[in-house]
């Protein structure tokens, strides 16, 4: 049985590890961390290779269950302890629809294609080269895609999905987190539902858990 398990979560100290650590603290579980940071020795040592051998986290134990990828990790943990915050994925009809087009949006758009991309070439230049151009293209394409964020919060509702907190707000304020450390300022129309969401004491938990 799932409460059984306890689960053990490899990695911190990136907005990707932050989010398996907030959706965690979400559902208000305990949890072994194995506070390993990206890009130091740690990532060799064999116990995490083992774990998982491409050397990338956030990573997951769950029993027998090993799991990478961060959005595949919260939906992962959201499904196995639904009864402890049933709305993180909506149940049916549009509002699942639309979920999954936030999630595929957000990982694609927003994460991997813009802020991933300024990340290699600004941060990580030393590995994948300088490229002044590309940053310069993937920061006007992240404003440009914010603005389907933009657009919904400017209805009016508190969340992404409506009245419901869900884990498409936790995959967009981690990007968000994402584009203020690459350099690049969301649009202001996002500031007061960062500000909501960053208050979530659950949020504040995973911080805490994910700078350790
Ligand atoms: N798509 C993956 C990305 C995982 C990823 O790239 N993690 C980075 C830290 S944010 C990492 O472990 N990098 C180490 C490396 O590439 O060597 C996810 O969302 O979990």
């Amino acid at each position: 049985m799932a409460q059984d398990v306890t689960p053990i979560l490899w990695g911190v100290g990136t907005v990707r590890t932050l989010r398996a650590h907030w959706v965690l603290h979400e559902l208000g579980l305990t949890y072994d961390s194995q506070p390993i940071r990206p890009r130091t020795p740690a990532m060799e040592r064999a116990d995490f290779r083992a774990v998982n051998p491409d050397g990338k986290v956030p990573a997951l134990q769950h029993g027998d269950l090993t799991l990478v990828e961060s959005t595949a990790i919260m939906l992962f943990l959201a499904e196995t302890y639904a009864d402890r915050a049933p709305d993180l994925i909506p149940a049916s009809g549009a509002a699942r629809a639309h979920f999954f087009e936030w999630l595929s949006y957000i990982s694609t758009e927003l994460d991997a294609a813009s802020l991933y991309t300024i990340r290699r070439h600004q941060e990580l230049h030393q590995i994948y080269g300088k490229a002044p151009v590309a940053v310069e293209g993937a920061r006007d394409d992240f404003l440009r895609m914010a603005q389907k964020a933009v657009r919904q919060i400017e209805t009016g509702t508190p969340f992404l999905l409506g009245d419901t907190f869900t884990l498409a707000d936790i995959l967009l304020v981690t990007c968000l987190r994402f584009a203020t450390r690459m350099g690049v300022t969301p649009p202001a129309e996002l500031d007061n539902y960062f500000k909501t969401m960053t208050g979530r004491p659950a949020f504040v938990a995973a911080m805490k858990a994910n700078e350790t």
